[in-house]
This record gives C-alpha cells, structure tokens and sequence, in this order.
C-alpha cells in the first residue's frame, strides 16, 4: 500500500513511522509511505502556506493553492479514484470498520490541516473523504493521519505476525476484548485465570468472548446495540444486568 502524506511538518512523522510495526512494514515494502511538504508546493519567496481568513475571526486558514497543487502532483501518477482524505474535526468519525475500508485501497492520500482549517475550495476541488479521529480539535491534521495509518496499516496482510490478528481485535466485530495475561502465573497476589492455564482452547475462546461482552457491557454499552449476538450471549448480558440491580 503507498500512503501519501501532505502537511506543513513532515518531521512530526519521524519518530511514530521510524519505529516497530510501521517501519517493519516499511522495511519489508509492505507500505511505501511519502512525506509531502506542502510549503514545497508555495510560489512566493517567503513559502507562504497561511492568510488571514475572509470575515475576519481571528486565526489563520491555510492557503488553498499550494494544498491543491501537492494533491494534483501526488495524483499525477495515481490511479484513478484514490481516495484524498482530509483530516478534519467535521468529517465521517474513524473506527474500526472504515480502517478496513481504507485498507482495501493500494493508495491513500492523507491532507493534514494546520491553523483554523484549510480554504474550503481545497475540499470542492480535490477532497473525496472526510475523516476524524474523535470530538475534539488538535492543533494539526498530523497525529490524525498518524492513527489513521497505525490502525490501517495493521489490515495490510503479512503486517501483522498472524493474518487473523487484525480480525481479533477491539471493535473487530464490534465486541471489546477481554483481559490479557503473560508470565508469571501469580503477580503481586493476582493469579491468571485458571482456564487460560489450562489449555482447553474451547473453554479459553468462551472465556474470552464472555469477558469480552462483560467489558463491552461495562464500558461501551452503546456497542451493542450494533453487535451480532447469538441467543446465548444475549442471555449472558441479561445475567451482567440483573448482578447490577442485584
Ligand atoms: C482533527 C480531528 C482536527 C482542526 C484544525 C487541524 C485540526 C486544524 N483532524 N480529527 N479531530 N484537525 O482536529 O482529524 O486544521
């Protein structure tokens, strides 16, 4: 997979992309990131990226004619369709489900904003999605992009150790997981459960899932409402509802 990455500060992604998983996957040229200034693509001596914002409001917005020509210049030898995607507090909210939508792409193209925003002719003219990492504003479309391409990344067949581990995460099918165990069996006091010891992977993939509904019913009850449940688990839900009002 090649990921294209526009933004004002290329070296913000030295350090999270140089490291473990992404740069073995980098190494092993399973992804071909690019790094895109866009001040590059500015055409006046003093690489202007920002102007003041028409109707005043303070801040600053970021120019729409260099963005749109560092979007035109990655695109040039693209195939058609590749999805342009703007990190932005107003877009579609990531999960677990649109990582392996964007995953099934060979190409993405990231635009990290900075300031207030980006001219809005960016988005007429060259954006075809619009992504957020959550509810909330960051100073820069950059930490954005890089947890858009961590989880992403993880769906790109041979990045991760076992082809299946992508599928076994956290919000995989919408269940959070259950708790994790390593060495030593006992831990200030605190003993792993004794069916992860024991090696019946039967009974250890039950635990597993029952733990994880616990959890889900605990933490992100609102899960649910979407999970596909089988008529045991649903059972098993309504035994966590009536130990609460117990
Ligand atoms: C953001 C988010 C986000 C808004 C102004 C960059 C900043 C600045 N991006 N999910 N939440 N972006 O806050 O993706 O341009």
């Amino acid at each position: 997979m090649r990921i294209d990455v526009l933004t004002l500060f290329p070296a913000m992604f030295q350090g999270p992309m140089t490291e473990s998983m992404l740069w073995k996957a980098r190494d092993r040229k399973l992804l071909d990131l690019r790094l895109h200034d866009i001040r590059d693509f500015t055409t006046d001596k003093h690489r202007t990226a920002d102007d003041i914002p028409y109707g005043g409001g303070g801040g600053m917005i970021m120019k729409a004619e260099p963005v749109v020509s560092a979007v035109e210049s990655v695109l040039a030898d693209a195939a058609p369709a590749t999805p342009v995607i703007l990190m932005t507090p107003q877009g579609r909210v990531f999960s677990h489900r649109i990582a392996k939508e964007l995953a099934a792409h060979e190409h993405l193209v990231l635009v990290c904003g900075r300031y207030e925003g980006i001219d809005d002719r960016v988005r007429q003219l060259v954006i075809t999605d619009e992504i957020s990492i959550g509810d909330y504003v960051l100073t820069g479309g950059e930490l954005a992009a890089m947890v858009i391409i961590d989880a992403v990344v993880r769906h790109i067949p041979g990045v991760l150790g076992a082809f299946w581990a992508a599928d076994e995460d956290s919000h995989a099918d919408g269940i959070l997981e259950g708790p994790h165990y390593t060495r030593p069996p006992v831990f200030r006091g605190l003993e792993v459960p004794t069916v992860l010891q024991q090696g019946d992977h039967g009974k250890i993939q039950q635990w597993r899932r029952e733990q994880g509904l616990r959890r889900t019913w605990e933490n992100r009850p609102d899960l649910l409402l979407r999970a596909k449940l089988t008529e045991d688990e649903k059972y098993l839900l309504a035994r966590f509802a009536d130990e609460m009002v117990k």
